[in-house]
C-alpha cells in the first residue's frame, strides 16, 4: 500500500495563506501581481499564477490564461500588460496613455512582450485537470504567439528570439543590462514614477534606469512597435522558455489532433542555437548576447541557469550548470537562489533584480533540477517554502537573511509556493 504523507501544519498554513492572496488579487477574470504596485494583468505573471492556481482551481487557471490571450494582437504578440480600464491612468506608469495600443478585442495594452511561459502553463493547467476544449481554444493562440517571435523577433539570423527592451526580459534592472543600457541616450523623463509610492527607492530601479526604459519604449512605440530599438539582445532565460514552450506545444498538439513534429523540431533548433550562441564554456553558464554588437555581454545572472529546463540539453552542460549554481550562486548553502551572483561587483541584496531571490526564477531552476540533480531539487523547494513561511508572499527576498522586500501579497510568490507544495 502507498503511504500518503500528511502535510505538516506549516505546509497547510502556507497553502491557506497562498490561496487567500490569490483570492484577494483575483479580479473576476485574472489575477493582478499586486493590488498596489501592479494593478493590471501582466503576461508572464499570469502564466506563473495559472501554474499555481491550477493546484486549487483549474477552472480559474484556464480563465486566467484565456483572459490574457484576449489582449493578443493580430500579429500574434501577447503584450506584457493588458490594462484594466477601471483602474485610473495615474495608478501605474507607464499606463495606457503612454503605450497608445489597442488589441483587436478592444483591450488597451502595452506593445512589448515578456518571456513565453504560456505554453508551459497551459500544459500544466491541462495536467491538473484534463480539458481538451481548453487546449483546442488556446493552441492556435499559443501558436500565433510563437509565430510572432519566429517572424518578428528573429533579429540575428539565428533561431533565437531577440528582446528589444529590458522589460521584455522580466528582469528589468539586472546588471546584465548595464552595459547595453549605458549606450542608450536618454533625456531625464518628464513623467512621474508611481512605483515609489509603494516601495522604497532603494529596492527599485533608479531614475536613470527609468529614463532609459521610457526612452526605448517611446521610440519603439513611435516606430509602430516594429523593428529594432537601441537595445536588442538574445537572453538565455527568454530563449530557454521559448524552447521549453515549443516542447510543451508539441504535447498540446498531440491532444488537439495537430502535428507535434514542427514543434519538436523547433525545440531542438532552439536548444542547438542556445548552445552555439549563448553557452559560455569557460564560465559554465549561459550568457546574453548583444545583437547590435554581436558580442556576449560581460555580466551574468540566474537567467543563465534557467536553460536547465531546455529539452535535450546535453548532460555535460547540465552538470556544469549545476556546478555553477552551487559554486557561484550558493545553491547548497541553505540560502535562497539569488538573481545575481553574490560575488559579483554589482550585487545588491535588496535591490530588485540585482541580487535578491525571486520565486519565479528559483522555481524555473527547481524545475530544471528535477531532472539534472534530483537530490538538490527538494532542497531548493524547501528553501523557497521557508522564505514564504517566514517573510510572507513578498515580491523578492534577501538571499542570505530571507528578509522580504518589494510589495506584499505578490501573485506569483503565492502561486509558485502552491505548486511546490503540491
Ligand atoms: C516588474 O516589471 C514591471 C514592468 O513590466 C515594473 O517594474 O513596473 C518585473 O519584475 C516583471 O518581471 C514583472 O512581470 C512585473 C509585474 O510583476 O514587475
Amino acid at each position: 500500500p502507498t503511504t500518503i504523507a500528511e502535510p505538516s501544519a506549516e505546509e497547510a498554513g502556507i497553502r491557506r495563506r497562498a490561496i487567500r492572496v490569490l483570492l484577494a488579487n483575483w479580479t473576476g477574470a485574472y489575477t493582478v501581481p499586486s493590488r498596489t504596485l501592479y494593478p493590471h494583468q501582466w503576461s508572464w505573471d499570469s502564466a506563473f499564477i495559472a501554474i499555481g492556481t491550477a493546484r486549487w482551481s483549474p477552472r480559474r487557471a484556464r480563465t486566467e490564461l484565456l483572459t490574457l490571450f484576449g489582449g493578443q494582437w493580430r500579429d500574434g504578440r501577447v503584450p506584457h500588460i493588458v490594462f484594466n480600464p477601471a483602474v485610473p491612468e495615474d495608478a501605474y506608469f507607464p499606463g495606457p496613455a503612454f503605450w497608445r495600443a489597442t488589441a483587436p478585442s478592444g483591450a488597451r495594452t502595452s506593445g512589448i512582450v515578456q518571456p513565453p511561459v504560456h505554453a508551459l502553463a497551459a500544459w500544466r493547467v491541462h495536467l491538473a485537470e484534463p480539458d481538451r476544449a481548453f487546449l483546442y481554444r488556446i493552441y492556435p493562440r499559443l501558436e500565433a504567439q510563437h509565430r510572432f517571435l519566429r517572424t518578428s523577433r528573429r533579429m540575428s539570423g539565428s533561431e533565437l528570439a531577440s528582446i528589444v527592451h529590458p522589460w521584455e526580459s522580466g528582469m528589468d534592472n539586472s546588471p546584465v543590462w548595464d552595459a547595453p543600457l549605458a549606450k542608450v541616450p536618454a533625456p531625464p523623463m518628464r513623467e512621474r514614477r508611481r512605483d515609489l509610492a509603494h516601495v522604497a527607492a532603494g529596492e527599485r530601479p533608479t531614475d536613470r534606469d527609468y529614463a532609459r526604459y521610457t526612452a526605448i519604449a517611446a521610440a519603439y512605440r513611435d516606430a509602430g512597435y516594429t523593428g529594432r530599438t537601441d537595445f536588442v539582445v538574445e537572453d538565455p532565460l527568454f530563449n530557454a522558455l521559448y524552447g521549453a514552450a515549443e516542447a510543451a506545444l508539441a504535447r498540446i498538439a498531440a491532444v488537439v489532433d495537430a502535428d507535434p513534429a514542427p514543434h519538436l523540431r523547433r525545440a531542438e533548433e532552439i536548444t542547438q542555437a542556445m548552445l552555439e550562441r549563448l553557452w559560455d564554456p569557460s564560465g559554465g553558464i549561459f550568457r546574453a548576447r548583444d545583437v547590435r554588437t554581436g558580442e556576449m555581454l560581460p555580466e551574468d545572472s540566474v537567467a543563465g541557469l534557467v536553460p536547465l529546463i531546455l529539452p535535450g540539453l546535453p548532460a555535460d552542460v547540465a552538470d556544469r550548470l549545476v556546478a555553477t549554481a552551487v559554486a557561484r550562486f550558493g545553491l547548497k548553502d541553505g540560502t535562497l537562489l539569488p538573481s545575481y551572483p553574490p560575488g559579483g561587483a554589482a550585487f545588491e541584496p535588496a535591490r530588485y533584480w540585482r541580487g535578491p531571490s525571486w520565486l519565479n526564477t528559483s522555481w524555473l531552476v527547481l524545475e530544471g533540477l528535477r531532472a539534472a540533480d534530483p537530490g538538490l531539487a527538494p532542497r531548493l523547494g524547501a528553501q523557497l517554502l521557508r522564505a514564504v513561511h517566514e517573510a510572507g508572499f513578498r515580491e523578492y527576498f534577501n538571499p542570505f537573511t530571507g528578509e522580504g522586500h518589494g510589495c506584499d501579497d505578490f501573485g506569483w510568490s503565492a502561486a509558485l509556493a502552491l505548486d511546490v507544495l503540491a
